[in-house]
């Protein structure tokens, strides 16, 4: 494999639909081919994946929700992310497993292993670089704020539930430092870019 996969990461609010712009257009830059997606989706299976999981009509056991990211997360390996790689692009992928390990894990309770065991099976590959906006959760919240009843099923946990999720995000940072860039998503706009940009600049550097 020639390619690299990238992910991007964070709470509510962090800012990762300013950022993946910003990680898109400092690859293309490079004139290197990126491929875009995000989990759980990016494939038609993982699409109605996601609508499934995300409806908040619907009332889902911590066990069903991972086994359905990591369903969309296998289909998504092995239909883009693989495919992609194997030619020389680069995936950009608006989370990853890191996610599951936050929200399944942290946040809902599941043991640590299992999930890691998952990722060996069904995900098989890490990203090379993973960007965490790590912001106040309840900044971000207030950014998102204005979604009210439009918030999806997950969204509508309590505070203490995306605070565990934060914390977790942390831990696997001091876990594998080598592969994170955290950038402080509590600043400006402009700032978080500028932040993305230059960790996306050693990273070129590292792997040149
Ligand atoms: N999930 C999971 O549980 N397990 C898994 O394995 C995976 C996912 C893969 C859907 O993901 C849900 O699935 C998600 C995790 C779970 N649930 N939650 N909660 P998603 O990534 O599609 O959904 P999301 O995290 O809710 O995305 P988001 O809310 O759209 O976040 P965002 O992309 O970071 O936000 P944004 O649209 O870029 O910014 C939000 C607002 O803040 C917007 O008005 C911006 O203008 C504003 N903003 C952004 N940055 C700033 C700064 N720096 N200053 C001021 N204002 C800002």
């Amino acid at each position: 494999m020639t390619g690299r996969l990238i992910s991007v990461e964070g709470g509510e609010g962090a800012g990762k639909s300013s950022a993946m712009a910003a990680v898109r257009a400092a690859i293309e830059g490079r004139g290197v081919e990126v491929v875009q997606t995000r989990e759980p989706g990016g494939t038609p299976v993982g699409e109605a994946i996601r609508t499934l999981l995300l409806d908040p009509a619907h009332s889902i056991c911590a066990e069903a929700e991972l086994l359905l990211m990591f369903a969309a997360r296998a289909q998504l390996v092995r239909e883009l992310v693989r495919p992609a790689l194997e030619r020389g692009a680069w995936v950009l992928s608006d989370r990853f497993t890191d996610a599951s390990f936050a929200y399944q894990g942290g946040g809902r309770g599941i043991d640590g292993g299992l999930i890691a065991e998952l990722e060996r099976w069904a995900a098989t590959l890490k990203p090379d670089l993973t960007l965490l906006l790590d912001v106040d959760v309840r900044q971000g919240h207030a950014r998102v704020a204005g979604r009210g009843a439009g918030k999806d099923r997950i969204e509508r946990e309590r505070e203490d539930f995306f605070e565990r999720v934060r914390a977790t995000y942390r831990q696997r940072v001091a876990a594998e430092p080598q592969r994170f860039a955290v950038i402080d998503a509590g600043q400006s706009q402009e700032a978080v870019i500028a932040a993305v940009t230059a960790a996306l600049d050693q990273a070129f550097a590292r792997w040149a």
